[in-house]
């Protein structure tokens, strides 16, 4: 299939972003892109993260492909179950498929050839062939029967297009020193952190200004329901279940759909340590309007508090690295609210390490609106 017709009929499904890590199969799609404007690729570190870019994008009103290796499936396993899966959120899965039976390929592609097309199925994924005479038909049936789908691509369907311009990058290499340094002692629990800062998530609301607010999975997302949202219907809040690590990715994505809104992503220290490449994709982007909050307990505490690898990682001195524009770490509950306030109010890519201690009420509750109720209450706040 000639690059520019499968660039067109991308298009005329209303594609105009995606997201993946590349296979040599998809070198010329990944050209195509680099020339075709109306194309918006944005590289990721992982499949995982990709799944996840392209999910925040099409929470934000605009159809995303991923592309990938099929070793790579391996990776977004588990964004597609308990991400795209649970929310059938639409996005459409390039998935080559290197190791095919009956082809001469390296060893570390033979199972995953083999059992590419049932792995895609069992994580109940609309999968096809990529075929040119019915590429077409299937793209639209999916898109308006709102499916995740996934296409395999073999050898060779991909084909034409330009070559890719030379690049000759500059690396850089410098020592970044965050808005603060020193040794910060854990004062407050997260609920009372989160508490502290819910005047910044609500400002604006009903004018539409309010930031769009993503938390992860885990007892953050609980805490912030019971707090505001059950008795306050707050339609700018995504809570994530499961996809542990996507927050970032997802909201990096609705940033990149929505430039006009703020995009607040409140993380864990487990879970930013789980994608921690997204830190870089984040950096990479720029993103003007990405805000990073990561809730520092050095614990995955929503599985009983175990120890992160956290307290020898700064994450903010990570995220300058990255790329961030600004990074610090807050300890003193009054000093919270004022240095979010901050950040809200800085060009992004911005991170806030907040320290807290572990602990958490014994009766949380759980959202009462159900992913799908969460998703369609969030969705139709940030298209509308
Ligand atoms: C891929 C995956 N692995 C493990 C889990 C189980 N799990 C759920 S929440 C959690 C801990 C998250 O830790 P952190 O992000 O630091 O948040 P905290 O619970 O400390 O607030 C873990 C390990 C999961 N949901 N998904
Ligand atoms: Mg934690």
């Amino acid at each position: 299939m000639q690059i520019e017709e499968f660039g067109r009929i991308l298009q005329a499904n209303g594609f105009a972003h995606g997201a993946g890590v590349p296979c040599s199969y998809f070198k010329p799609l990944v050209n195509y892109m680099t020339v075709e404007p109306n194309l918006d690729y944005m590289q990721a570190t992982s499949e995982g993260e990709a799944v996840a870019i392209a999910s925040g994008l099409v929470a934000a009103g605009k159809p995303a492909f991923v592309l990938m290796q099929n070793s790579g499936l391996g990776n977004a396993v588990n964004p597609i179950t308990s991400l795209v899966y649970i929310y059938q959120i639409p996005v459409a899965l390039f998935v080559s498929q290197r190791g095919q039976p009956g082809l001469a390929d390296e060893p570390q592609h033979e199972l995953m050839g083999r059992i590419t097309k049932e792995l895609a199925e069992l994580c109940d994924l609309r999968t096809h062939l990529l075929e040119p005479s019915s590429f077409a038909a299937e793209l639209a049936s999916a898109q308006t029967d709102a499916t995740p789908a996934a296409w395999i691509c073999r050898k060779g369907t991909l084909e034409g297009g330009p070559k890719a311009p030379p690049v000759t990058p500059t690396l850089r290499s410098a020592a970044v020193t965050p808005g603060n340094t020193g040794e910060f002692v854990p004062i407050m629990r997260r609920e009372e952190a989160v508490l502290r800062i819910l005047p910044l998530l609500n400002r604006g609301l009903n004018a539409g200004q309010a930031p769009v607010v993503v938390s992860t999975t885990g007892k953050l997302s609980r805490e912030l329901y019971e707090l505001d949202d059950r008795e306050h219907d707050k339609a700018n809040r995504f809570y994530m279940v499961g996809s542990m690590g996507c927050a970032a990715g997802f909201g990096l994505g609705i940033a990149r759909a929505r430039p006009d809104r703020k995009v607040l992503v409140l993380d864990g220290d487990g879970a930013v340590l789980m994608k921690m490449g997204t830190l870089a994709t984040a950096g990479a982007m720029g993103t003007h309007n990405f805000h990073h909050v990561v809730f520092d307990n050095a614990a995955y505490e929503s599985t009983g508090g175990q120890r992160t690898a956290s307290p020898t990682v700064d994450f903010a001195t990570v995220a300058l690295a990255c790329g961030y524009r600004m990074a610090e770490t807050v300890a003193e509950p009054d000093a919270l609210e004022p240095a979010l306030a901050r950040h809200l109010g800085k060009n992004g890519p911005t991170l806030l390490r907040v320290v807290i201690k572990t602990g958490a009420r014994k009766d949380l509750g759980r959202p009462n609106l159900g992913p799908k109720g969460v998703w369609k209450r969030f969705t139709q706040y940030i298209q509308s």
